[in-house]
């Protein structure tokens, strides 16, 4: 079935990784977020899929070109960014009078619930969650076999099934775009599906996986789920005396010197340096001329290309952006006294991000100063830098963050 992937969000929550690249280019065990939507979509049926991309970036079309995974691909261009009924809209013009499967471009599915979705189309994907209050959440008839509607964030959830933004709808869908704006002021295609609702006998299908990669440390999650299904391979450089164990890749180009540990799963990309004597575990990515080195641990993060630990650091479950540098004995806090989630800053508001080990998140560019302390949850700017023996406890962007 021909599918359309949204890939022209702003991806405001996701700053400040979101800066300088699109969310959907955020690396994922290796490769773009959306890449592994568009290979979801295309084992579980997709016959051509239409990317939609916003104006004046062409990273998307750059990595994938005209086909990927056996998918001929197309782009459509949403000139702004007024909502997803719209990226739909501008992607109409691509599709033929057929039905169409609408799939987020930041969102991660496992490829059998994918394919039950394309199977039992018209359908919605549905997923349950423990606390559904800050989701889309799907209302169905009693027998819950027929989505009637969605409701946004309702505080006395009307059932545990949340909208994972993956729909299967027929042709006449396309009539429906023309929505007027939502509360929050955007153009949504929940309202298409609403109308879909009424005339047509509309399924949930169960998702047994799916995640939104909307903030800052589902990028971590994202990479945990897709590295956990890595089969390991040396195609680098590895010395005798570094020690490798799990599933680990070493890409052709990279370079594990003596005396490293590397227990995987953990992805050691093109041009990358680790070592000698480090350690690398949890699920790690180190990204394209990334540098690991001497006595530096990391611990599940992901380090975009060219970050540069160098030198006696420990970074744990973090995320360092591209040309990111620690200083010599920069330590990362992963987990609070207390024990409780860690909590972020995310859009002006402090929120639990339901992770009990969390370190930090660095924007392109940020350095640290030597011997810089980075409490658990602290976000860098890009470009940022702190001075050498800084502590920084709370996220600089705000005071607010220092109260909680
Ligand atoms: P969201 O995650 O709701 O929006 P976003 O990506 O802009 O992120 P944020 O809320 O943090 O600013 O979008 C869901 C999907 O729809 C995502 O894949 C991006 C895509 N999208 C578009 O393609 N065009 C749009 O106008 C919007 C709002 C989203």
């Amino acid at each position: 079935m021909q599918t359309v992937v949204l890939a022209a969000g702003r991806g405001t929550r996701m700053r400040p990784l979101t800066d300088r690249r699109l969310k959907p280019m955020l690396p994922v065990a290796g490769r773009p977020l959306v890449a592994h939507t568009v290979e979801a979509a295309a084992e579980a049926g997709a016959s051509r899929v239409v990317l939609v991309v916003q104006p004046d970036d062409d990273s998307v079309s750059d990595y994938f070109g005209d086909e990927h995974a056996g998918v001929e691909l197309a782009y459509a261009t949403q000139t702004e960014q007024r909502g997803t009924a719209d990226a739909v809209r501008a992607a109409a013009p691509k599709l033929a009078d057929a039905p169409f499967v609408v799939l987020n471009g930041d969102a991660l599915y496992d490829h059998d619930s994918l394919a039950a979705l394309y199977e039992r189309a018209p359908a919605v994907g549905a997923f349950r969650v423990a606390d559904p209050t800050q989701y889309g959440v799907l209302l169905t008839d009693e027998a819950g076999e027929r989505v009637t509607g969605v409701v946004e964030k309702p505080a006395d959830p009307p059932s545990d099934l949340v909208n994972t933004g993956a729909y299967a709808l027929p042709a006449e869908a396309k009539r429906w775009l023309d929505v007027g704006e939502s509360e929050r002021g955007e153009l949504e295609f929940t309202d298409v599906l609403a109308q879909a609702c009424e005339a047509f006998p509309v399924s949930p299908v169960a998702f047994e996986r799916w995640l939104d990669v909307g903030r800052p440390w589902e990028l971590l999650e994202a990479n945990e789920w897709k590295l956990d299904e890595l089969d390991g391979r040396v195609d680098g450089d590895v010395h005798a005396d570094a020690d490798l164990a799990g599933d680990v890749v070493v890409e052709a180009g990279a370079t594990v010197r003596s005396g490293v540990v590397i227990e995987g799963p953990a992805y050691i990309d093109a041009g990358a340096t680790v070592g000698p004597n480090a350690y690398v575990c949890g699920a790690t990515y180190v990204g394209p001329e990334a540098k690991v080195g001497h006595a530096v641990e990391v611990k599940n993060s992901v380090l975009m290309a060219d970050a540069h630990a160098g030198h006696l650091a420990y970074v744990g479950d973090s995320v360092l952006g591209r040309a990111t540098n620690l200083g010599a004995g920069t330590k990362v806090a992963n987990l609070r006294h207390d024990g409780n989630a860690v909590k972020m800053l995310v859009k002006g508001d402090v929120v639990s991000t339901g992770r009990r080990k969390l370190g930090v998140v660095l924007g392109d560019g940020a350095k640290t100063g030597i011997n810089t302390s980075l409490n658990a949850g602290v976000k860098l700017p890009t470009e940022g830098a702190t001075r050498p023996g800084e502590t920084v406890l709370f996220d600089p962007e705000s005071e607010k963050g220092r109260r909680e």
